[in-house]
């Protein structure tokens, strides 16, 4: 299929064993070497990495073993003629963080969090991607009064501008989402992550990452969250895929839920050239339903379906379009998208 110059990434975490919070895995679990074969098989460009995908029992080694160990994992990529997009530190899951990481009111906790930045920043160093991510996971509360808001936001500063004096050539974007693990989520919007990068000593290397079903979630239209992030130059990268209402992030197949806010995402991304900017990842799990022999159609699906909206986007017939507008005749424009969307090109 005509890829139209993107590049494409998932994680790990994207081949998944069907666990949810009211029951156990229902798919075995594939190692990381066959989900690395996996990667080339399904034709995929880049990988995304938690900094414990990339090195495990990261908390158990000392910085010297996870660069041996990083070096090591980046022959291998080079051999399998794949690239890291980035790392990101998973900062949920340690004891410590139960109350938060940058922003929790343990100091012994938020030193965990600096210190195991470091390790994310060195492995992404190795790796040779000059991108970082962060996911704020429990960085909020379930009791507003928990935790002084105003100082979260200056505690989520002090962090960023920690890791660029660390990393100096790094870049590191903000995934913002506004709910899930904790109730009430800091930064919860690509705007709140826009505003965070300008408080801090390097703005020029702080920029965003938008995920679909957290502007879902936020109660947002994702393509204009992406639009927002281009309009700053700040959208680094994405995480496409579906929800359907508010509830629990789905993280459904991209276009499954909503084929048109599907399109109008993948029309502000190829709009604005972000084949030129940055790779498209997928952030998509197979339901539960799905057998494990079959629990990769998910990423396949969803990569095409981008594509052929990406084809539905570049056949759209703009002068027609741009008719409907001058005319403010908004209705004849949902038709004229909608007839599109039901003819394959
Ligand atoms: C949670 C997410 C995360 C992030 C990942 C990279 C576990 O809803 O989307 O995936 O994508 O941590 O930032
Ligand atoms: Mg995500």
């Amino acid at each position: 299929m005509e890829k139209y110059g993107y590049k494409f990434s998932f994680g790990p975490w994207n081949i998944h064993e069907g666990a949810d919070p009211f029951g156990p895995p229902v798919r075995p679990s594939i190692s990381f070497d066959q989900k690395l074969e996996a990667y080339q098989r399904l034709g995929f460009d880049a990988v995304q990495f938690h900094d414990d995908d990339a090195i495990p029992d990261l908390d158990d080694k000392s910085p010297d073993q996870i660069v041996k160990e990083a070096r090591a994992l980046k022959q291998r990529l080079d051999a399998a003629g794949l690239v890291a997009e980035f790392v990101a530190p998973r900062l949920w899951e340690h004891p410590i963080t139960v109350d938060g990481a940058y922003t929790s009111n343990d100091p012994k906790a938020r030193a965990y969090a600096i210190e195991r930045s470091h390790k994310t920043l060195d492995i992404a160093n190795t790796l040779e991607t000059g991108f970082v991510v962060l996911w704020f996971a429990r960085e909020g509360t379930y009791q507003r009064e928990a935790k002084d808001a105003a100082r979260a936001v200056d505690l989520l500063a002090e962090a960023l501008d920690d890791m660029l004096a660390y990393a100096p050539n790094m870049r590191i974007a903000i995934e913002p989402k506004p709910n899930e693990p904790m109730d009430i989520s800091y930064i919860p919007t690509i705007g709140h992550a826009v505003a965070l990068g300008y408080k801090t000593r390097a703005p020029e290397r702080c920029g965003v990452l938008v995920e679909s079903a957290h502007a879902v979630l936020a109660g947002l239209d994702p393509a204009d969250e992406m639009a927002f992030g281009l309009a700053y130059d700040k959208l680094w990268s994405v995480h496409l895929n579906d929800q359907n209402g508010l509830k629990f992030d789905q993280d459904r197949a991209f276009g499954s839920v909503n084929l048109r806010r599907a399109f109008d995402q993948v029309l502000v991304l190829d709009d604005n050239r972000f084949y030129e900017k940055g790779i498209v990842g997928l952030d998509v799990k197979a339901v539960r339903t799905q057998k494990p022999e079959v629990a990769e159609k998910h990423l396949i699906n969803s990569r095409d379906i981008f594509l052929w909206l990406v084809e539905r986007a570049r056949s759209l017939d703009r002068k027609v379009m741009q008719q409907c507008i001058d005319a403010r005749d908004y209705e004849e424009l949902d038709r004229l998208i909608l007839e599109h969307l039901m003819t394959r090109g």
